[in-house]
């Protein structure tokens, strides 16, 4: 044997490939910026511009700038609520289809800078960004691709003024983690007068490609959102809920930004080329915008966690907009429903009753991934079946019967997404009883079931398109928390 082969075989003992331990991942991963991402799990939108003023939602982009005055803008208390409700980002219209700007672009007289607020000197993107970094929170930029106040939109002009207005926002406010690129083109608009109907061809009049070169080369930190990724893909719903079957991989060459398939992007593609996290975007309100005869339809907070486990319990991410008022502030009535939220949450998640439980499996590939793993609390271990398997099954047995009525499931996402169809069953006066199904895991997975009492809790694996692996299997009983 030469001495080069020698050592790569050690290297391969060591790494446990040939004794066939190591996982192997599936060709479609998530990039490490995914995957944290996707544990942020809740994240916010704030909808406030020259709409909250008009009160509209899709201005026309012939307003008066004179209009945006907000009288008492209090941004620091929406990071302040944000960050003590759990989230872990803000997004930020910018711009929205009206074209006004919040921060003073140099590129056009359809901003701030021509409105009465801090006498013509505000700019809302800086109080944002250094309220988000005050409070700990990551911040995202929606920049409209529609403008219905530019006189060239339509032209290859208006791309030209977009990529300016990218840099502006990119290069003035220090760390951005997220842009969000809309897909939305209604058709007509003010156009800097001409009052007309221009639809763009959605196929080829942006050159998103571009668009994500520089957002890449001035902050290559940051994700982008579209309903084509790169990195981020909308859900194909605006009422925040992810397909029961939610796979993040995806072909993105069957995706067009503004004109995708919206079942598709509900549900992945278990054979997609690509890893796009799915986000989940909803309002607190029927409105994306405030308009205070919407003040009584805020969500309740028991809607807020449903969808909170349409979303995140289905394995995407919730971004949840709260439109600050006129005054600049979240209304009480939001500011209450989000309590009430984490309030609910937090008395579900209080306590994992399966956590360091007796744990087996029907197979297991070897000790350093016993299915002890998925309840040692540690969500970076993982029990893994063997390579040749598809189907496992996995059985908690805790110390004495137990009340619950969620379970949580976990795959470690970083080999990729694996199970495709599973089984809950406990065991009950002597036999083994199902309560729950599901098709996909991925990065979470929750199940509501009917409360029910047992000591014994087994996942049933019943297919995988690799041999499945889990990271986490817990069990909570949603009214010990209250
Ligand atoms: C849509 C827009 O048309 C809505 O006004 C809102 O901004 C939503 C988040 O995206 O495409």
């Amino acid at each position: 044997m030469n001495r080069v082969f020698k050592s790569l075989l050690g290297v391969l003992v060591i790494c446990g490939f040939t004794s066939g331990q190591q996982i192997s991942p599936n060709k479609v991963i998530p990039t490490a910026k995914q995957i944290q991402y996707q544990e942020m799990e809740f994240i916010g939108f704030i909808h406030f511009n020259m709409n909250t003023f008009t009160d509209k939602e899709w201005g026309y982009g012939d307003e008066d700038p004179e209009k945006f005055n907000p009288a008492r803008l209090n941004v620091e208390q929406w990071a302040r609520v944000a960050k003590d409700v759990g989230m872990k980002e803000l997004i930020l219209t910018a711009k929205h289809h009206d074209g006004f700007c919040l921060w003073p672009s140099a590129f056009t007289k359809h901003s701030i800078k021509y409105s009465p607020y801090k006498n013509s000197k505000g700019d809302i993107v800086r109080e944002f960004t250094d309220a988000c970094r005050k409070y700990g929170l990551r911040a995202g930029i929606y920049l409209s691709p529609w403008d219905r106040n530019n006189s060239s939109y339509g032209t290859p002009a208006y791309i030209e003024y977009y990529e300016n207005q990218l840099h502006e926002l990119l290069e003035k406010y220090g760390e951005i983690n997220e842009v969000w690129f809309d897909g939305a083109n209604g058709g007509d608009g003010y156009y800097g007068g001409a009052r007309e109907k221009r639809v763009i061809d959605q196929k080829t009049y942006y050159p998103w490609k571009d668009f994500a070169n520089i957002v890449y080369e001035l902050q290559p930190q940051a994700s982008i959102f579209s309903d084509a990724g790169p990195d981020l893909r909308w859900i194909g719903n605006e009422n925040g809920f992810a397909g029961e079957t939610f796979w993040s991989t995806i072909d993105a060459e069957k995706l067009v930004i503004g004109a995708s398939d919206e079942k598709y992007l509900n549900t992945g593609d278990p054979h997609g080329k690509q890893w796009l996290v799915g986000v989940c975007d909803v309002s607190i309100r029927p409105g994306w915008f405030y308009h205070s005869n919407e003040d009584s339809l805020v969500k309740s907070p028991e809607v807020l966690v449903d969808l909170y486990f349409k979303s995140v319990g289905r394995n995407a991410v919730f971004l949840l907009n709260i439109p600050p008022d006129r005054s600049g502030a979240f209304s009480d009535n939001d500011v209450r429903s989000l309590q009430g939220f984490k309030r609910i949450l937090g008395g579900i998640f209080s306590k994992n009753l399966a956590l360091k439980g007796k744990v087996t499996a029907s197979n297991s590939r070897s000790e350093n991934f016993g299915p002890s793993k998925t309840v040692d609390g540690d969500n970076s271990t993982y029990w893994a079946a063997k390579e040749s398997e598809k189907k496992a099954t996995v059985t908690v047995k805790m110390d004495s019967s137990r009340n619950f009525d969620t379970i949580l499931l976990q795959e470690p996402i970083q080999l990729g997404q694996r199970i495709s169809s599973f089984s809950i069953e406990v065991f009950n006066n002597g036999r083994w009883e199902e309560i729950g199904s599901g098709t996909t895991v991925g990065f979470k997975r929750l199940l509501r079931v009917n409360p029910v009492r047992t000591d014994q809790v087994r996942l049933l694996i019943k297919d995988a398109i690799a041999a499945p692996a889990l990271s986490n299997f817990a069990l909570y009983d949603s009214r010990s928390g209250h």
